[in-house]
């Protein structure tokens, strides 16, 4: 029996961009590092199209970086389901296209990254809707749970980079930037943090800081603690020991530069989050707002998990500064106190990120854990 390598993927947008920063770099691995074939369905091709500005919105099917794009809508024709269907983060895929799935088709349910305990008992478990069996496959950062989305080659381009100070030269060029001497920080964050009170601690460091915002919602904060009207891309401006810099909201792979040229990333939600990991640098985490205080307990589960042998001191500086980050202060001791840690937080987090590089990543497992099924339905007829 010949195989089918085609995979459907599902994007829902919920809101921001990492419902699609996720299945936009999902599409491009399973292509490009398995070989598949993957139709990828978007419900909103505008929110989309900032992150792929490839993207033509009128069109309602179009191939980019030979991924075939479709507009997902109430009208779409569906073609029969792939072999294999991927419905991101419980998007609930359309009656019409459920209409055309057969009970071997692989569907799976792609959750949410978390790194809580729960997540490996609830990895890989599945659930009947008729004929149909839907799989739930959740990411995470131990063995028995689905991992993390990871490129081949991408921890070894970040250390490169690292490395290599005319490249970093070049992407600061690129950005129309000189390379600066001063503790680099990036900033990408939801506007409810305490941003005012960020700028304030690092304007009080007793390093001096260059902080790079890409172009997002928090630039009004921003321009309030500056005591500015408004932003724009390109302005630098400055207070006691900062220098901000509003920079364009980048390509994802001129931000994984950005996060490896930096010495201290701030980032939120989920990808960004896990490529902060990959850059190996000291990085603050602000998780999705989510009701009955989730996103707390989804934080102490990752910093527990991610900082369980740093050493104590370093740890509490952490620990400090991404629970000031939730609050709404951030007392100029507790970033001082961080910034005291950098050395040894930049070895450890190279060190977590070389380590967790070594687990099988997201999208291998996802190939793996589909052969494995469609074997079990068809035996050696495939
Ligand atoms: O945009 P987010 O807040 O996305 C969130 C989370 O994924 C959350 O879990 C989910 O429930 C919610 O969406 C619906 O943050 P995240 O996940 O980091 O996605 C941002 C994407 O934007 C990521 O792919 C990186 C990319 N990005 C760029 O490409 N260029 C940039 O300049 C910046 C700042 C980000």
């Amino acid at each position: 029996m010949a195989i089918d390598k085609t995979w459907d993927i599902f994007c829902k947008i919920v809101d921001n961009f990492g419902d699609i920063g996720i299945c936009w770099r999902l599409a491009k691995q399973l292509r490009s590092e398995h070989q598949l074939t993957i139709r990828l369905y978007i419900d909103d091709l505008h929110i989309a199209n900032q992150l792929i500005p490839a993207i033509d919105t009128s069109l309602e099917q179009q191939s980019i970086e030979g991924i075939s794009i479709i507009a997902w809508h109430a009208d779409t024709k569906f073609q029969p389901a792939a072999p294999v269907v991927i419905e991101s983060f419980a998007c609930e895929l359309p009656p019409n296209y459920l209409n055309t799935m057969q009970p071997s088709t692989v569907w799976i349910n792609l959750d949410y990254l978390s790194a809580e305990s729960w997540v490996d008992d609830f990895h890989a478990k599945s659930s009947k809707r008729g004929a149909l069996t839907r799989h739930f496959f959740f990411p995470g950062f131990t063995p028995s749970t689905g991992g993390l989305l990871r490129e081949y080659d991408i921890v070894k381009e970040q250390q490169s980079l690292d490395k290599a100070a005319a490249h970093q030269q070049d992407f600061w060029q690129s950005l129309g930037l000189a390379p600066s001497p001063n503790v680099k920080v990036s900033l990408f964050c939801y506007p409810h943090a305490p941003i005012s009170a960020l700028l304030s601690a690092m304007a009080q460091s007793s390093l001096p800081i260059s902080c790079y915002v890409p172009a997002s919602s928090i630039l009004s904060s921003v321009a309030e603690f500056f005591g500015q009207s408004t932003l724009q891309i390109g302005d630098t401006l400055t207070k006691q020991n900062l220098t901000l810099h509003v920079i364009p909201f980048l390509s994802q792979s001129d931000y994984d530069k950005l996060l490896g040229c930096c010495d201290i990333n701030f980032v939120r939600g989920e990808d960004s989050w896990i490529r902060a990991i990959w850059a190996g640098k000291p990085f603050i985490w602000q998780p999705y707002l989510q009701t009955e205080q989730t996103h707390i307990k989804k934080l102490h589960a990752f910093l527990d998990l991610f900082y369980a042998d740093c050493a104590a001191t370093t740890k509490a500086a952490t620990f400090n500064l991404h629970n000031a980050w939730l609050s709404e202060q951030i007392p100029a001791g507790i970033w001082q106190d961080y910034l005291s840690q950098l050395n040894p937080l930049n070895a450890y987090n190279r060190q977590q990120s070389n380590a967790l590089a070594q687990q099988t990543d997201l999208s291998t497992k996802l190939v793996i854990f589909s052969e494995k099924i469609i074997k079990n339905i068809f035996g050696n007829k495939v």
